[in-house]
């Protein structure tokens, strides 16, 4: 096959920083303090240390955003447009090294950081600095909020500040940033991109660590709103820490999205599609089609197809551009996929996996299938967060809805059927706050995304998204009315 991307770049890049970083903090970066590893899943191999930021540490970037909040909040809408097409600009550049230490960083295929995660990134950017000038005819009884709380998860490191970053400052918003503590790199890279595009100091800080540190951010009284991706259970925590407390608040959770075919869909172009609801990045995607739901007269067919299509996709080293399932992110949460999946089976259920050797290394696992499942099995009801997909089957169209509905999250859905009619007719009956037809994972920087129930509330990108960065104001209200 093509030859690995090689990790050269990425590697000068760490050297240049001695492999230890400290936080980026009102355009400076501090001493590193206490440490925590960050290692290539794939390999096991130490990257970098990483700082465990303190209460102390969050108290200071607070102060380094409120201050820049003042100028930053005061300059024109095109003012602050030209910065984030300078740092869109920058990405894009930048695309391979991103890509690369991404790809290091978080084990995903280097062909989904390249092609997918990074350009995503830069449109991201690109988008909201065409709001960022449009504000001040769209939003004209509106304010930013001010100091912005952001807490993100390690699935989708850089993508996942860019849906955080790009919308509060095109707002007029400072921000501080923590990564998840698996993949903290490319949010350091992202510092560097903004210290070389000039933009203001502590407009953008970046504060690493863990769990604690994340606490620090949401409990800090100077924030006035968070936005925050990850875990349902997190999400619940900082929603009761934050009740009652004033400040603003996003969240972006799990899910369980239910894939749905019917008997008349293309049945090859929906098997495509769930190799990429389910595996791509490895299946830890917060929308990933984990539930297929298919009509029972297709159903031995459909899925005799979709084993032998399992069998073709290749497990190995992520920098492979030819691979197509990389590495897990970290051992612990290959550990609590192995775990989810022993449970499930004690219930009843049946696992399919595909024949032939796994890569050495501790971070590997294969495409999963699972049927012989009812609704109140463990791997059903709980989100997995890796390649495992449940199969079940369904008969009538009011079936496969009361199936898509029966569960506590409500992220995503995919509808495959020919009949459009019969599609566009399921897709409002289903509780899930994107619901896609006859494709999947179509995302766009233009378009909202965000869940009902337990998979969160709020909306990233599109208007909705922006906003969720602005707070309406009497005051801009009564000047902006019209005279009587
Ligand atoms: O998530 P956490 P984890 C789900 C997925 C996964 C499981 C566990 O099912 O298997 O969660 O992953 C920070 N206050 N998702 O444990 O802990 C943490 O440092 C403030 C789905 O890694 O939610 C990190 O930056 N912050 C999801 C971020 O929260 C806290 C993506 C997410 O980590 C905190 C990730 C606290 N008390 C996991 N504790 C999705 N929706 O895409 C932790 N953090």
């Amino acid at each position: 096959g093509p030859a690995p991307e090689g990790p050269d770049q990425a590697n000068a890049w760490l050297d240049s920083h001695d492999r230890k970083f400290g936080h980026f903090i009102d355009g400076k970066w501090t001493k590193p303090g206490k440490t925590f590893a960050s290692d290539n899943p794939a390999t096991s191999q130490k990257l970098a240390d990483i700082t465990d930021g303190t209460a102390e540490d969050v108290d200071k970037a607070v102060k380094a955003a409120r201050a820049a909040f003042k100028s930053w909040s005061a300059l024109s809408g095109y003012e602050r447009g030209k910065y984030l097409y300078a740092i869109a600009r920058a990405i894009q550049k930048h695309s391979r090294l991103f890509a690369v230490l991404e790809t290091m960083d978080n084990g995903k295929p280097i062909r989904e950081s390249r092609d997918v995660d990074i350009p995503l990134v830069a449109r991201h950017f690109y988008h909201h600095a065409g709001w960022a000038q449009h504000l001040a005819r769209t939003f004209t009884d509106h304010v930013p909020y001010g100091v912005c709380g952001q807490i993100i998860p390690w699935n989708f490191p850089l993508l996942m500040l860019a849906w955080k970053i790009a919308p509060a400052l095109a707002a007029g918003n400072t921000v501080v940033l923590k990564p998840a503590e698996f993949t903290s790199l490319t949010a350091l890279l992202f510092a560097e991109i903004c210290e070389r595009a000039g933009l203001p100091k502590g407009v953008v800080n970046i504060v690493t660590g863990e769990g604690d540190t994340g606490a620090a951010i949401v409990n800090h009284p100077d924030i006035d709103k968070i936005a925050f991706t990850g875990s349902t259970e997190v999400g619940k925590i900082i929603r009761q820490a934050t009740a009652g407390s004033g400040k603003g608040l996003s969240l972006e959770l799990g899910g369980k999205s239910p894939y749905i075919v019917f008997e008349d869909a293309d049945i090859d172009s929906a098997i495509e599609g769930l190799v990429d609801a389910i595996w791509f990045n490895q299946g830890q995607v917060c929308c990933a089609g984990s539930r297929l739901l298919v009509q029972e007269s297709i159903e031995t067919r459909f899925i005799a197809k979709l084993k032998k299509r399992m069998s073709t996709l290749r497990v190995g080293d992520p920098l492979d551009k030819s691979v197509d399932i990389g590495a897990l992110v970290a051992p612990v949460q290959v550990e609590r996929i192995k775990d989810l999946m022993k449970r499930g089976t004690k219930e009843g259920a049946v696992i399919y996996e595909p024949d032939g050797e796994l890569p050495g290394g501790t971070c590997f696992l294969k495409p999963v299938l699972v049927t012989n499942v009812s609704p109140a099995n463990t791997l059903v009801a709980e989100e997995i967060f890796g390649p495992v997909l449940v199969a079940m089957s369904f008969r009538t169209p009011e079936e496969a809805v009361a199936l898509a509905n029966n569960t506590k999250y409500g992220l995503a859905a995919t509808i495959w059927s020919e009949n459009i009619n019969l599609a566009l007719d399921i897709a409002p009956k289903i509780k899930a706050g994107v619901v896609w037809i006859n494709g999947t994972n179509n995302f766009d920087a233009a378009v909202g995304f965000g869940g009902y129930k337990e998979s969160g509330f709020g909306r990233e990108g599109g208007r909705e998204g922006m906003a969720s960065y602005l707070k309406p104001s009497w005051e801009k209200a009564l000047k902006a009315a019209p005279v009587a």
